[in-house]
């Protein structure tokens, strides 16, 4: 006996619907693992600039964070973000949150966030994000944490993020 497709449909639904909370207990995939970009020293820097980099600051024993900045694109052309590492944290990835039809507010993982050409993506509380899952050790505060950013071009970004209360 096969199951009916309503069911999975239903079941597709709820895992889409989720509130945001219940999506950082345990609705988060592993990140997929970033192809290791090789060495690319002759490649222009990217046109970024990075404001307020912020890791959310955690109670001793948590599990996940947070991290927000914002990326000013002084480019001609869109940076399209594709991962994010960090030692802080064994997964870390790229997150937006949304509201959907009934006022409910939950995140998911997304593959790219992009930032526009010329323009401005706030990473935030609420918002999109980067989310560090599965810890390596306790943020302190006021330390700062290195996030490496990878655009889809093969580049990166590296930003030192201060440990802040949020
Ligand atoms: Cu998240």
């Amino acid at each position: 006996m096969t199951t009916p497709t309503p069911l999975l449909a239903a079941l597709a639904l709820a895992a889409v619907l989720l509130p945001a909370t219940a999506q950082h207990a345990g609705m988060h995939q592993p990140a997929p693992t970033a192809p290791q970009s090789a060495p690319q020293p002759s490649r222009a820097p990217l046109p970024l600039t990075v404001q307020n980099a912020t890791v959310v600051a955690v109670p001793p024993g948590a599990t996940e964070t947070s991290a927000f900045l914002t990326l000013r694109n002084t480019g001609q052309a869109p940076v399209v973000l594709t991962g994010v590492q960090t030692a802080l944290a064994r997964h870390a990835m790229l997150m937006t949150t949304r509201r959907d039809a009934r006022g409910m507010t939950g995140m998911s993982m997304v593959q790219t966030l992009t930032v526009p050409a010329g323009g401005t993506l706030h990473l935030s509380a609420g918002g999109d994000h980067v989310m560090l899952m599965d810890l390596t050790r306790a943020p302190k505060v006021g330390e700062k944490v290195r996030l490496t950013l990878t655009t889809r071009d093969g580049r990166t970004l590296k930003v030192d993020a201060v440990v802040r209360k949020p």
